[in-house]
């Protein structure tokens, strides 16, 4: 049988984007990993056939059919292959609690974190205190912010995963992250 091709467009920035991407790392799936140049809306010519709706990455492209929007191709990643450990826990109560968070946080926590990067005066203090907020709830404890002193199991948490080879060779280089939105800053006039 031939393999299956399997072809992830994605942007190394991209919190959406590194989803499947670990996904498919502790899968052990091979793919073919395709850099979209999103700085400067250079999208590849695939890109927008793949996701003509929100013409956005990722996608996921499994023997040439399209799957958008980085959790439901996570869940795709889990249920298509099946041989590996289960990403999401079996128990129909845990998922729904699992898909529960992960909606929360596209919702509450991914507009802040933006804002923080492209905002200057009232709007970043507003965005740093919704952030602080989402993270406060996420962690389940109350006191003033600091990410490591106030949020342990958060910490805890990005630390364990780091110890996974789907994520440490996944996420990108710090330095390069750091370096984005000082660029997105000069570019919007806030530098
Ligand atoms: N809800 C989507 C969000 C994806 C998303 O916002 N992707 C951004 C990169 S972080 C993108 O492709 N932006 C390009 C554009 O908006 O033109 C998902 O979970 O996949």
């Amino acid at each position: 049988m031939a393999e299956d091709e399997v072809i992830l467009l994605g942007f190394s920035a991209s919190v959406f984007g590194i989803r499947p991407r670990i996904a498919l790392e502790e899968k052990e799936v091979k793919y073919e990993y395709r850099e979209e140049l999103l700085v400067g809306n250079n999208k590849s010519p695939l890109l927008l056939p793949m996701n003509p709706i929100h013409k956005k990455i990722p996608v996921l492209i499994h023997n040439g059919k399209p799957i958008c929007e980085s959790l439901i191709e996570v869940e795709y990643i889990d249920e298509m292959w099946k041989d590996k450990a289960l990403l999401l826990p079996s128990d129909p109560y845990e998922r729904a609690q699992a898909r529960f968070w992960a909606d929360y946080i596209d919702k509450k926590l991914y507009d802040p974190a933006k804002k923080i990067h492209i905002t200057k005066g009232d709007e970043l203090e507003a965005a740093k205190r919704d952030l602080i907020e989402v993270l406060k709830m996420l962690e389940g404890t109350y006191f003033n912010f600091s990410i490591e002193a106030e949020g342990p199991k958060i910490v805890g948490w990005g630390n364990r995963c780091m110890q996974r080879d789907s994520v440490a060779k996944t996420l990108p280089d710090q330095r390069k992250i750091l370096e984005l939105p000082k660029l997105i800053r000069q570019r919007l006039g806030i530098e």
